[in-house]
């Protein structure tokens, strides 16, 4: 399928706001896609569709996720806006019929990271950090780092991450704090200790 079948099929189930940062989060895919030598075809697949499932309703979402058989550990369950990473992985793969595991898995960690994560996966991730529509304080940094070391991006927006739900005294997901213990001890020791 095409990119612009893709756009076609998530704009009605998108507000214009999240559209505009799908478009956005894809186009950032792209470049970094460039920068690092990833497949930019599937850069821009993948950013187009991450968040295809965030405005569809948390019930429709777990109906969804039993259909395709997608069991939640106890923690996913009592974190609602992870459902999104997830059940979008699962839409993408059986309604769009995408095979291509790269492309799922990038969609399935947007949110929360993972340890062992592809370059792929890692793109997308940092992609919707600094896509253009995102304005929060620390946000131009980021943009800059993503493209002198893309782990160090990734390190800076899952502590931020860490910080913020800590903060808020709201469960994290255990694959945040894989990923944030991998790319935190492969910034200290090097990339060959992990
Ligand atoms: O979908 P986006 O808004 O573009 O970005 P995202 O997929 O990174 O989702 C961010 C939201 O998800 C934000 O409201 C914080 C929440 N979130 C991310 N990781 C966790 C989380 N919420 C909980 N409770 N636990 C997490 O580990
Ligand atoms: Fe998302
Ligand atoms: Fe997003």
């Amino acid at each position: 399928m095409k990119i612009s079948e893709y756009k076609d099929i998530i704009r009605p189930m998108l507000s214009e706001k999240r559209y505009n940062h799908s478009v956005c989060v894809a186009r950032e895919a792209v470049r970094l896609a460039k920068r690092y030598g990833a497949d930019v075809k599937k850069a821009e697949i993948a950013g187009i569709l991450h968040d295809i499932m965030k405005e569809t309703p948390p019930e429709k979402q777990l109906k969804y996720m039993q259909k395709f058989g997608i069991m939640l550990t106890d923690t996913q369950r009592r974190t609602p806006k992870v459902w999104h990473q997830i059940c979008g992985a699962g839409y993408i793969e059986h309604v769009l019929g995408i095979t291509d595991e790269d492309i799922l898995f990038a969609v399935r960690y947007h949110t929360t990271g993972r340890a062992g994560m592809s370059l792929l996966e890692k793109i997308i991730f940092t992609a919707d950090y600094i896509s253009a529509d995102r304005d929060y304080n620390g946000v131009e940094e980021i943009r800059q780092q993503a493209y002198e070391n893309l782990e160090a991006a990734m390190l800076t927006g899952l502590a931020f991450t860490v910080e913020e739900l800590s903060q808020k005294r709201q469960p994290i997901a255990e694959d945040t704090f894989l990923a944030y213990n991998e790319c935190c001890l492969r910034q200290k020791y090097g990339k060959d200790t992990l």
